[in-house]
């Protein structure tokens, strides 16, 4: 039998376990990344596990998400994180050299290695055929330290793409239809496949829209074969010798098969306030716009932005609409002003932004109240603009610049033809943004700034853990909703008892002080819960206010991870109906829950009680021995330190 693409990386890298669907394995990892938003809290972690120095082939920490210099804490953190690259052999990218995966799939990615990032859209890596994963800061952290890496083996999704995309429609248009056919839970412990006659029309900008957002299915990972296209991108990158050529085999078997046909795509738009709520650009034309924000690690790419400059070149925007472009890189926004592009959106009217996450994380241009935005950015969750009342719809760069002028969302071909562009033969190729760390570091001193706090560390699980159900939630619940960010909080995210105080507060105000008052206890989630970012802030804040554990009908990949990395149990309802008898305030007991916790890791479930209501549920709790002796330890870095201590 042969091997699908990532079955091919993930055997050459394998350290532990078969590589059968749902059985934990472990690999290497070759290359990481951090961005500044998880990135402090990962290096304080590293820190913490006492590696001199990263065993990676390459690791890079970017500057990205934290821009807004409105008070002295992110500044604070990308001193901290320059002076921590340097010191541990990190190549540190920047302020200013753009955003992480758009950077690193120009000048760094590999195609055949593995990349683990402190960020959910390390994926986008993809593109180019690496296998790259989103995980939450302190499995990173392990990971630069030389450690492998554990998933629950994914089965494998095809998705095969035919014919070729009809006039305006783009290669954000397949995601969301991917999206669209799959939902945002679809693609939990799976890994989704691009094949078919297709890929030969797909650039690797395309590509890498779609690997991107594969994100928002909650897949482990999407990938692309590495083949002439991906060659031709690393030529013109200047990178000929890491073009590796890789496809799965003829006889490849996959769990699951999707056909699409190009042809038949329309331009298609997420409504609020999910990216797998799509129906077609023309079931909501002639809605009127307030904001276009274009850009986001999603659409930032030369391509993106040349076609987006064709379109406003003459051009005035709509006078009730507010125009904002962020160029994904450097190498982006020098090429575009170089060519003219930059000239045409600035005549237009636009407000150019600097190379950043920018508003796709609420960092600047909230909108304003009850304002319809149309975004080129990933996810659209309830208020992750930073305006709870905004209207956010995900639309490819075309969609967004034709609204912008019209003033509402108009169906292209009202517009005329798209705009053609070709890729460049030779990219512009100027690394000086990114510096490379000293071989000696014994004289480099990292600077902490006053926002850097001690973060939160579990203690040993005790005999029995009891507490109040704190909230109940309902499906689809994001790590936007668990540790919002937005340009007020995102400055703390190395400020853990701070941010605590903002935790679920936009499902729940009042939750915070309720887990104060009690000491900590429980949250009762839906089905898909922690789905989004790789944010580790999510379980940390949790753990900050004493949440010992999380009941849910299901959790999202990275989440989960988390949750127990942080020594938090997460558990899932063996009847999905019993989430339906907890109620708010209930007494939960877990007695003998260190000898249950072992039990899970045997297939056993576990019985928590509602001394409320007088009853028993049934729970799962889906670990592998190794996660069972990481909960037990009360999180990833005292069982880490705890194994260490028994090695000596
Ligand atoms: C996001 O898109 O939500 C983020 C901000 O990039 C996060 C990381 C974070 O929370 O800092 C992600 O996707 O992992
Ligand atoms: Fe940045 Fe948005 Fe991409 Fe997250 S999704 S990395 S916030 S651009």
């Amino acid at each position: 039998m042969g091997n699908t693409i990532s079955q091919k990386i993930l055997r050459g890298h394998l350290i532990s376990g078969e590589m059968k669907p749902g059985n934990e394995i472990s690999f290497r990892i070759d290359q990481t990344l951090t961005q500044d938003s998880t990135g402090t809290m990962a290096y304080l972690q590293f820190e913490a596990i006492g590696v001199p120095r990263v065993k990676t082939k390459l690791s890079v920490a970017y500057i990205d998400h934290n821009m807004l210099q409105s008070g002295f804490e992110n500044a604070d953190d990308h001193k901290y994180i320059q002076t921590v690259a340097a010191k541990y052999g990190i190549r540190f990218s920047r302020p200013g050299n753009g955003v992480c995966h758009q950077v690193h799939i120009e000048r760094f990615g590999v195609p055949g290695q593995t990349l683990l990032g402190s960020d959910s859209h390390t994926p986008t890596c993809g593109g180019i055929g690496m296998l790259a994963i989103g995980a939450g800061g302190l499995d990173v952290a392990v990971a630069m330290g030389g450690g492998p890496y554990y998933i629950s083996m994914p089965r494998m999704c095809k998705v095969e793409l035919t014919g070729s995309l009809a006039p305006w429609a783009t290669a954000k248009d397949i995601i969301l239809e991917v999206l669209r056919i799959m939902t945002v839970k679809g693609g939990v412990g799976k890994i989704i496949e691009y094949s078919g006659d297709a890929l030969a029309h797909l650039s690797v900008p395309e590509r890498a829209t779609i690997t991107n957002m594969g994100a928002e299915l909650g897949a482990t990972t999407s990938i692309f074969p590495s083949d002439e296209v991906t060659k031709r991108f690393l030529d013109a990158q200047g990178r000929p010798d890491d073009f590796v050529p890789l496809e799965a085999d003829p006889d490849a078997v996959y769990d699951e098969v999707i056909s699409i046909d190009l042809s038949k795509l329309k331009p298609m738009v997420a409504k609020p306030h999910m990216p797998d709520n799509v129906v077609p650009v023309t079931e909501i034309a002639g809605l009127k716009v307030d904001q276009v924000c274009i850009g986001s690690c999603t659409n930032s790419s030369l391509h993106d932005m040349l076609k987006v400059a064709a379109i406003l070149k003459g051009q005035t925007i709509h006078p009730d609409v507010s125009l904002v472009i962020s160029p994904g890189s450097k190498q982006v926004f020098n090429m575009m002003a170089e060519q003219g592009a930059l000239a045409d959106m600035i005549a237009a009217g636009a407000r150019i932004l600097e190379c950043s996450c920018g508003p796709c994380i609420g960092m600047g241009q909230s909108p304003k109240t009850d304002a319809v935005s149309l975004r080129t950015n990933n996810r659209n969750f309830y208020a992750r603009s930073g305006t709870a009342s905004a209207q956010v719809y995900l639309v490819s760069p075309e969609i967004a610049a034709i609204a912008a002028i019209y003033g509402v969302v108009t169906d292209p071909d009202d517009f005329g033809s798209p705009p053609v562009v070709t890729m460049p033969e030779q990219f512009k190729i100027n690394d000086n943004l990114v510096i490379i760390p000293p071989e000696d570091s014994t004289e480099v001193e990292v600077v902490r700034g006053p926002n850097i706090k001690p973060f939160p560390l579990n203690t040993k699980l005790s005999e029995g853990i009891g507490g109040k159900a704190l909230v109940k939630l309902e499906d689809n619940i994001t790590t936007d909703h668990i540790m919002p960010s937005n340009s007020k909080l995102l400055p703390f995210r190395s400020n853990i008892p701070y941010l605590a105080d903002f935790c679920l507060t936009p499902s729940d105000p009042t939750f915070p002080e309720k887990a104060k008052e009690h000491g900590g206890g429980f949250i009762i989630g839906g089905a898909n819960y922690g789905q989004g970012s790789s944010r580790e802030h999510a379980a940390l804040a949790p753990l900050q206010l004493g949440v010992k554990g999380v009941f849910a009908i299901s959790f999202a990949r990275i989440h989960m991870a988390n949750l127990i990395n942080n020594g938090i149990i997460p558990l899932t309802f063996v009847n999905a109906s019993d989430y339906d008898k907890i109620s708010v305030l209930d007494d939960i007991v877990i007695q003998d829950v260190r000898h249950q916790i072992r039990g899970a890791a045997e297939g056993s479930t576990v019985i928590v009680t509602d001394k409320t209501r007088g009853f028993d549920i049934e729970m799962n709790c889906g670990i592998s021995e190794r996660q069972a002796d990481i909960l037990l330890a009360g999180g990833l870095l005292n069982y880490t330190r705890q194994t260490a201590g028994e090695g000596q």
